[in-house]
């Protein structure tokens, strides 16, 4: 009797020692739901497509996963996996695991990665965020409103000088942060040690004139070495911040930069991400995306804007919002419950087609505990950048106060103008 790699038991209780992953499942036309889920748990873990000599009855009690749930009328398949399965601290090789070859398969018809809980075991084998939310709030000693910030525009083309004159202006007009944009790292016509150089000079002079803790994030996204080496420098020229694509630079990649211990705030981008969360069918979710972050320990996440330019409703974002910040997630119908035990919350990004006309929606939405973020809704703004800083931190303070932005506008010219020219 061939050894089953992997079998459906619905009166299996996961424990402690299992790292449990919750997909959505639609099997292939004509394969039933319970072959498809063994198939995908099997590959996942010690099986292939036909039975080997060569796996023995000790395999698989000790690390043959369990099915323990499985639903055909909304396709949501849980299973267990043998915390052995998993290599400790190697997010890779999770992701090769439960993520990896499933995806793929021809009794697949949709396959998408819902959500992972990790057992405390696995969990604090991660360092979790350095900062987190409350440390970045320390940082720039900005207390009970959301963070401001804005990402330098055009995405590429400034020289290093204009680069740095553009950050200035943002941050004389009221932006609390200022990031380069995910596709601009070291080219011919803007240098990344340059750039950084400048910056910090212009950062400098701008907290001198205005009193206040302003702070740059380089991107700093580059093959692993030059990566780590880029932070370094990032860290030597008293910059406080990095900033890193997630999706490109790559799992193995963001655990090196986290593990480098550097004392930077690490602000994920995840530009890439939507070519497999975005599909409600197939792929992996951002919540899994967002929970590996927080393992591994980048500090601020873009989570999505709600009322922006991308995908991603307002549900979904504060779902998100949720698992990076809070300490108990519960078990939902397409959650797993989550501890985050000493992991600390991330502070949540919310970005992209934001102008301050957005504002008062979003922080409904949202609160208070996010970062703005907005690039083209600054430097778009009629009299330009400081103008365009101006009317966001308007918007802001309006919400606040509880003040409409019309009637706000009235008496602060910077936002009438943004209202005129977006609303
Ligand atoms: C926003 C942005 C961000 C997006 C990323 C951009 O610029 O710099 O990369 O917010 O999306 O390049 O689009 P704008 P998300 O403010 O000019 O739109 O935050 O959803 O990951
Ligand atoms: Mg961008």
């Amino acid at each position: 009797m061939p050894c089953q790699e992997a079998h459906v038991n619905t009166s299996f209780k996961p424990t402690h020692k299992h790292i449990v992953a919750l997909y959505y499942l639609e099997p292939a036309k004509g394969v039933p739901m319970e072959l498809a889920a063994e198939e995908i748990a099997g590959e996942s873990s010690i099986g292939t497509w036909t039975e080997v000599s060569t796996l023995t009855k000790d395999i698989v009690s000790r690390l043959a996963p369990t099915i323990f749930y499985l639903n055909k009328k909304n396709g949501l398949v849980q299973i267990a996996y043998p915390l052995e399965l998993f290599e400790s601290g190697n997010i890779p090789q999770l992701m090769s695991a439960v993520a990896g070859n499933i995806f793929g398969m021809s009794s697949v018809k949709n396959l998408r990665l819902l959500d992972i809980e990790f057992p405390d075991s696995y969990r604090r084998q991660f360092k979790g965020p350095a900062f987190g939310l409350h440390g970045v709030r320390s940082l720039l000693r900005v207390k009970g409103r959301p963070l401001v910030g804005t990402i330098i525009k055009p995405k590429v083309g400034l020289d290093e000088k204009a680069h740095a004159m553009v950050a200035f202006d943002s941050w004389l007009g009221g932006c609390d942060i200022v990031k380069d944009d995910e596709n601009l790292t070291s080219m011919a016509f803007n240098n990344f040690e340059k750039r950084v150089v400048e910056t910090i000079k212009l950062r400098d002079k701008c907290e001198k004139e205005t009193g206040e803790k302003k702070v740059y994030m380089p991107n700093v996204t580059a093959p692993c070495r030059e990566m780590l080496r880029r932070a370094e420098f990032v860290k030597q020229s008293g910059c406080e911040y990095a900033m890193v694509d997630v999706v490109t630079a790559g799992w193995s990649a963001l655990q090196d930069l986290r593990n480098e211990n550097l004392g930077l705030v690490l602000h994920a981008h995840r530009a890439g991400h939507a070519a497999f969360t975005r599909n409600p069918k197939h792929g992996i979710s951002m919540r899994v995306i967002a929970k590996l972050c927080r393992l591994i320990g980048l500090d601020q996440l873009h989570i999505g804007a709600i009322v922006g330019k991308m995908a991603g409703g307002k549900q979904e974002v504060q779902i998100i919002g949720e698992e990076i910040s809070q300490g108990i997630i519960g078990a939902g119908s397409h959650l797993l419950e989550q501890d985050w035990g000493h992991l600390k919350p991330m502070l949540a990004v919310c970005s992209g087609g934001l102008h301050p006309g957005k504002v008062p929606a979003l922080m409904n939405a949202m609160g208070k505990n996010i970062v703005i973020q907005m690039g083209g809704g600054i430097h778009g703004h009629p009299q330009g950048t400081v103008a365009g800083a101006r009317a966001a931190r308007q918007a802001v303070e309006a919400t606040m106060q509880g003040i409409s932005l019309k009637q706000f506008a009235k008496t602060h010219s910077e936002l009438a103008l943004a209202l005129k020219k977006w609303s």
